[in-house]
């Protein structure tokens, strides 16, 4: 397979979805960036803007193509056909009444989940991207930035680690360049890490100090011009000079949860193994006689405040998932309808 192709992350999971006129190096193309009707494809012969078919744009938010994705290009080259099945997708409910899944970043190896060590950093917060990361199908990473602005670096990397077991957690300050070096292990050649985390963090600066270049706009240009209109608001795929590819996702003020199937529990394995302690089956870990749950809060071992944010994001989950699937099968009888209807009056005209 082509060289540029294969340093873009191309590997057998997305050829074998190819069928024969499709294996050529300039019908096949990651996405770059999405643009309101149109598409920034880097393809094995170079970048390409291309449209999206018509059956792509009728499609679901889910079924098009997003940052990250494998697509194929019809003959013409200008014209995107088809979405290769995901390796991995990071999504989130998008905000508003309408919820729906909004697809934030396709086929991504690993997820920079990006913290600063100052008020910003809150053990909550981590815990609700590191359920989404698990359910992306991507490895998270704990990234602490601003570690200059603290005498105590270390107590932010102690609760890092309690979001959940086992998390790496790494930490980068601006004045120790070589505390890159870890972050670009795990970016390796042709991995894919998609940056998220709140605005301000730091993700636009370390996308700059990975690329070794400001491609992207940081923070503190906006301060200058006080419009904003140099930081990053859309999401874009960079090929980092060292190999590898970096997708930064600008700060998402609302991140709601739904259809995490078994991640939440991932992320909260210790209360999950504490919960089959429990007297009851259905412990509520509320105010139950031999409560495993509520026992390891009063011995210490568990911080009350993983139990609220647990089953805060259980309840949330619930909720959004049985709201999305309404919608969708409201959407399913409307077709249906809509059909039907249709069918009827041919009828009519037959007769
Ligand atoms: N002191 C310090 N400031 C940082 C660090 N990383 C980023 N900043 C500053 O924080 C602000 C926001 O950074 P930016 O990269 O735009 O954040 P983004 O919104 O996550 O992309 C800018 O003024 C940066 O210069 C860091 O490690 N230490
Ligand atoms: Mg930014
Ligand atoms: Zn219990």
């Amino acid at each position: 397979m082509n060289e540029l192709l294969r340093s873009l992350g191309l590997v057998p999971f997305f050829t074998q979805q190819l069928s024969g006129s499709e294996l050529q190096p300039e019908r096949l193309g990651r996405v770059m960036v999405v643009q309101r009707s149109n598409i920034r494809v880097l393809c094995g012969t170079g970048e390409q803007l291309a449209e999206l078919s018509p059956a792509l744009r009728q499609a679901g938010p889910a079924e098009r193509p997003t940052v990250g994705d494998w697509v194929v290009l019809d003959e013409s080259l200008h014209r995107a056909e088809r979405v290769l099945t995901r390796k991995s997708l990071f999504k989130r409910v998008s905000a508003g009444e309408n919820s729906d899944l909004q697809p934030i970043a396709a086929n991504i190896d690993v997820l920079f989940i990006v913290t600063s060590c100052n008020e910003e950093f809150k053990e909550s917060r981590l815990e609700r991207y590191l359920a989404l990361c698990s359910e992306a199908g991507a490895s998270p990473v704990i990234v602490l930035t601003k570690a200059d602005l603290t005498e105590d670096a270390d107590e932010y990397v102690r609760r890092a680690h309690t979001t959940q077991a086992g998390v790496p957690v790494e930490v980068v300050n601006p004045h120790q360049p070589d505390s890159l070096e870890a972050l670009k292990a795990w970016i390796g050649k042709t991995s894919t890490v998609a940056l998220v985390g709140s605005s301000g963090v730091g993700k636009s600066t370390l996308l700059n100090a990975l690329a070794g270049d400001d491609i992207a706009a940081t923070g503190a240009i906006r301060e200058d011009d006080k419009k904003g209109r140099h930081t990053t608001t859309h999401r874009q795929l960079h090929i980092l000079p060292s190999g590898g590819l970096l997708i930064d996702v600008p700060g998402m003020r609302e991140l709601r949860v739904a259809e995490l199937d078994g991640s939440i529990a991932t992320v909260f394995d210790d209360i999950e193994q504490l919960a089959r302690q429990c007297r009851f089956a259905d412990c509520h870990h509320v105010q139950e006689p031999g409560c495993a749950v509520l026992n390891a809060i009063e011995n210490h071992q568990l911080d009350p405040r993983r139990l609220v944010n647990y089953q805060k994001l259980l309840r949330e989950n619930a909720q959004a998932t049985s709201s999305i699937a309404e919608k969708r099968s409201r959407a399913r009888d409307f077709a249906k309808m809509v059909k039907h209807g249709k069918a009827a009056k041919e009828q009519k005209h037959k007769l």
